[in-house]
């Protein structure tokens, strides 16, 4: 790691820093959004989701904390990370210094530590609940905050902060020191990034001690098990993500910063192993992850199901992260595909277009209309009702903010070739000697057009994206030189000496299209679904005759789908509730093709589970039950 001096602060004002891999990240003074749907997300984010996180976080006493007495301390006990998730937004959307700064200051101790909810007379001993005392965690936010700062505006007091805190962390948690790791990772992260701003390689080795020492059941095996915070087998040899989702995505990230920093070919293999099973078997067509409300967990392989879909915005928060951290180790096409989709489909769901009530949980299917939340009332369970202004546990809003504040950031890289387009979106960009005009109604329409403004000499290479979900459908691209080719999912490049005025167009066929279910996904067997472009579709009880429910739905994949101008799509079905009956199961048809085979015992459900461990199941897939409808991803 080289030394701040040596580097000469020349990082991109860009979250993540790698000082190696494929791909370089671009900062965001070098990539402007100009238009579009993301413009106007991040205008609602500016303009009223800080805001409205600031009043939440004063009202609910969040930021009082830092100034309150023990006896006042409010929320739970990892409220502190949310305050600095919503600082870390402000530093990327250039809104600002918050005065919450100063008391954060002084609120530390003097030796660095810092949590309002520990250490003080009448609180629990610092560093008494590694499981769920959140100490680490929140210093992991509040570092990225501080090494946001130091990036957006230079280093300032929360740079300080952060950066005696995490002395202390070095300090105390280091080879000699505690063994502990903490229950809800993130500070892996921060650490490699703090090490990357100020070039001090001692952060990186803690980084490193802390993801190498996860895994070795260290915390206690408590009521979700050692999985739900990734403690019950070593980074390396884990195979899947699993466990509480958030965690695991945050752990993977901070896995993949480590391997990155070191050379850790091994390591990066490990997560690149993790994230591909994860995503073969355990993620919503939305790019959702995570089924389980209980412990807010992956699931295991393939149990998807959409009604009781967790797919907390946190998770989407950190599989971008991640997704991120992965395209810049590799260069591979893939990570950014499933960032978009994540994207799109679940950070951009959260927020109300409003951008002042949220989803904590993205389900895939609503069977009851849920409630509309008071504007001044917290909602106490992620899922009780629809986007709440606030939740008792409010981590979403913040990690929304922060995401789309940053969102310039994850649209483009640069390498010693040329420029790299990821995401899509009407922007600028500006690095080195190359300056490029994006002009795009992306994914409203799929004509992308890339206008060079200004170039070298010398031939270097525009590289796009060309989406997985472009599969079977013809995407184009139109170099400067007239040329119009054929392009396929993966990368398509144009390499030439380019003049400015030069304009490459890529056209994505963002026509609808239906998908259907890998059969294993029990949850969702016999139905189909609709994408556009990289969005997921639905249907939604309003724009139903009669305001019916959408159980009354039931639709034929075999007549295509009809896009319209406005955006919807149209497909054939029809509309009939099902008559309810007094018993909902019935004799089994025998589908017509079921041929004769392998005789397969079945035996009383009453008495499964007493010859040893076993799996079981009671409803059969029928043999002719795959659905026929087009499985491209
Ligand atoms: O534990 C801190 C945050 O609260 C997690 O990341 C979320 O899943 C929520 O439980
Ligand atoms: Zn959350």
């Amino acid at each position: 790691m080289k030394s701040n001096q040596s580097k000469g602060n020349t990082d991109p004002v860009a979250p993540v820093t790698p000082s190696r891999g494929r791909l370089r990240p671009l900062g965001l003074d070098e990539v402007r959004i100009t238009g579009g749907f993301w413009a106007r997300r991040r205008e609602v984010n500016t303009t009223a989701t800080i805001e409205h996180c600031r009043d939440w976080m004063e009202r609910v006493g969040w930021t009082g904390n830092f100034r309150a007495p023990v006896a006042a301390r409010r929320g739970r006990e990892f409220a502190d990370s949310d305050v600095y998730k919503l600082l870390e937004a402000m530093s990327w959307a250039g809104t600002g210094s918050d005065p919450i700064t100063e008391a954060i200051a002084t609120a530390q101790e003097p030796d660095g530590y810092l949590n309002t909810n520990f250490g003080r007379p009448g609180q629990q001993p610092r560093y008494s609940d590694l499981e769920w005392g959140h100490e680490l965690y929140c210093y992991g936010h509040l570092i990225q905050a501080g090494v946001a700062q130091a990036r957006a505006s230079g280093e300032g007091e929360l740079t300080k902060i952060a950066r005696r805190a995490a002395d202390h962390v070095c300090a105390l948690f280091d080879a000699k020191g505690n063994q502990g790791v903490c229950g809800h990772p993130v500070i892996e992260t921060a650490l490699v990034e703090l090490a990357r701003l100020t070039g001090e390689q001692r952060y990186l080795d803690q980084a490193a001690l802390f993801v190498d020492r996860r895994g070795q059941g260290t915390l206690e095996d408590g009521e979700f098990g050692r999985a739900y915070y990734q403690d019950d087998m070593p980074v390396r040899k884990a195979t899947v993500l699993r466990g509480h989702a958030v965690r695991a995505l945050y752990l993977a990230s901070g896995a993949v910063d480590v391997a990155v920093e070191t050379g850790d070919e091994d390591l990066l293999a490990a997560v690149v192993r993790q994230w591909e099973t994860a995503v073969a078997r355990r993620t919503y067509l939305t790019g959702g992850m995570g089924s389980h409300h209980r412990d807010e967990s992956f699931g295991d392989d393939f149990v998807l199901p959409p009604d009781r879909a967790y797919s907390e915005t946190c998770a989407a928060v950190a599989s971008v992260m991640l997704s991120w951290r992965l395209l810049l180790a590799t260069g591979e096409p893939r990570f950014a595909d499933l960032a978009e989709r994540t994207l799109f489909n679940v950070v951009a769901a959260s927020p109300a277009e409003d951008g002042r009530s949220f989803f904590y949980s993205n389900t895939l299917h609503r069977r009851r209309r849920g409630f509309v939340p008071a504007a001044d009332v917290q909602v106490p369970r992620a899922e009780s009702s629809l986007r709440a202004p606030w939740f008792a546990v409010s981590c979403c809003p913040p990690n929304v903010a922060r995401t789309l504040a940053l969102l310039p950031g994850y649209l483009a890289t640069t390498d010693d070739h040329g420029i790299q387009l990821h995401q899509y979106a009407d922007a600028e960009i500006s690095t080195g000697g190359i300056a490029l005009r994006i002009r795009t109604d992306y994914p409203t329409d799929g004509r992308v057009t890339v206008t060079v403004d200004r170039t070298p000499a010398h031939p270097w290479t525009l590289s796009l994206r060309v989406p997985a979900w472009a599969e079977g459908a013809t995407a184009w691209l139109a170099g400067p030189d007239g040329d119009r080719r054929a392009v396929t999912p993966g990368t398509a490049e144009v390499t030439r000496v380019f003049r400015p005025g030069d304009e490459t167009v890529l056209e994505l066929p963002v026509l609808p299209r239906w998908l259907g279910p890998d059969p294993r996904v029990d949850a969702i067997r016999g139905t189909a679904a609709v994408q556009r472009g990289p969005l997921v579709y639905c249907a939604e009880s309003v724009d139903l005759p009669d305001d019916r429910d959408v159980d009354a739905v039931r639709v034929d994949p075999s007549a295509p789908p009809e896009g319209r101008a406005d955006g919807s799509v149209v497909v054939a079905g029809e509309l009939g509730a099902q008559a309810d009956e007094a018993w909902p199961y019935r004799p089994f048809e025998a589908p017509q093709t079921a041929g004769a085979g392998t005789g397969i015992v079945l035996v009383p459900y009453h008495s499964w589970a007493n010859r040893g461990p076993s799996t079981m199941r009671v409803w059969l897939p029928a043999v002719d039950s795959a659905p026929t409808v087009d499985s491209a991803p």
